[in-house]
């Protein structure tokens, strides 16, 4: 049996047959872990969901900010925008219930004890301890299933942006979500900053969050997505493969070795 991580898929169905074909994945026996944004953009996230859910038994998801947002536009119906023609045709499905369902009961956070690795979407808050990110996911991925509606409704916004360990309820939810799901940069004072979007360079005054000097250090390797513009990215043992297919980049998989990353289990297409 092998493991991979796979990269933002968003929506690119047929880019992610073919990486399986490169990969030579075999059903019934690999594993596939996707680190987030399953859905969006890329015109086919219908037959993406029922990829991977048919093959359920077979893969693991840590959900991403689209996939959170597809979560929230189902369950919140007032929060559907109507020229999001791939999130209608997803809401219009048959499936459409047995599909979201499955989607909720994903994780923030995977800890792949075997391979010394954890996977989330955007990156874990350079504070946290792994024990406090373990623990801040757990806590999120039971809400999410005990109340939906009530979950969804609280789910965006920014603010707060500052972490302290005596955030309560919903601003806990809110800044817990933000960091597993959208970080990339953070401020001077360790404030996330949701707006910058592009590489390290552009952004002088902002520090991405693996690079902060006071970031707890976390043994296992952090494998992540969400920031296409780094694109395949391994520094402060953090390893981002968002390599933007959905921008006609390439789609990333990492086959996990228990020996540690290397050059060659890296695929692309
Ligand atoms: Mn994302």
């Amino acid at each position: 049996m092998s493991s991979y991580v796979i990269g933002d898929v968003q929506g690119c169905f047929d880019e992610l047959m073919l990486l399986l074909k490169t990969i030579k994945f075999r059903k019934h026996k690999d594993k596939l872990i996707f680190c987030g944004d399953l859905v969006n953009r890329g015109g086919k996230s219908l037959k993406v969901l029922r990829w991977v859910y048919q093959h359920r038994n077979q893969c693991q998801v840590t959900l991403g900010n689209h996939d959170l947002s597809l979560l929230a536009q189902y369950y919140v119906p007032k929060f559907r925008k109507s020229r999001n023609l791939e999130f209608k045709k997803i809401f219009k499905a048959k499936d459409c219930e047995l599909l979201m369902n499955w989607l909720c009961s994903q994780k923030l956070l995977l800890n792949l004890k075997k391979y010394n690795s954890l996977v989330v979407h955007a990156g874990i808050y350079p504070k946290w301890t792994k024990q406090r990110a373990i623990k801040e996911a757990q806590r999120l991925e039971e809400k999410l299933l005990m109340d939906r509606v009530k979950f969804f409704k609280n789910m965006y916004g920014a603010k707060p942006n500052h972490w302290k360990p005596s955030l309560k309820g919903r601003d806990r939810t809110r800044f817990v979500i933000n960091s597993f799901t959208r970080m990339r940069f953070l401020y001077k004072n360790l404030g996330l900053n949701f707006k910058a979007k592009g590489g390290v360079e552009d952004f002088p005054k902002l520090t991405p969050w693996f690079r902060i000097s006071e970031r707890v250090k976390i043994k296992p390797l952090i494998i992540y997505g969400h920031w296409s513009a780094l694109g395949l990215n391994y520094q402060e043992n953090t390893l981002c493969i968002d390599t933007g297919k959905v921008w006609s980049g390439k789609l990333t998989a990492v086959k996990l070795k228990k020996s540690g990353l290397k050059a060659k289990h890296i695929y692309q297409v």
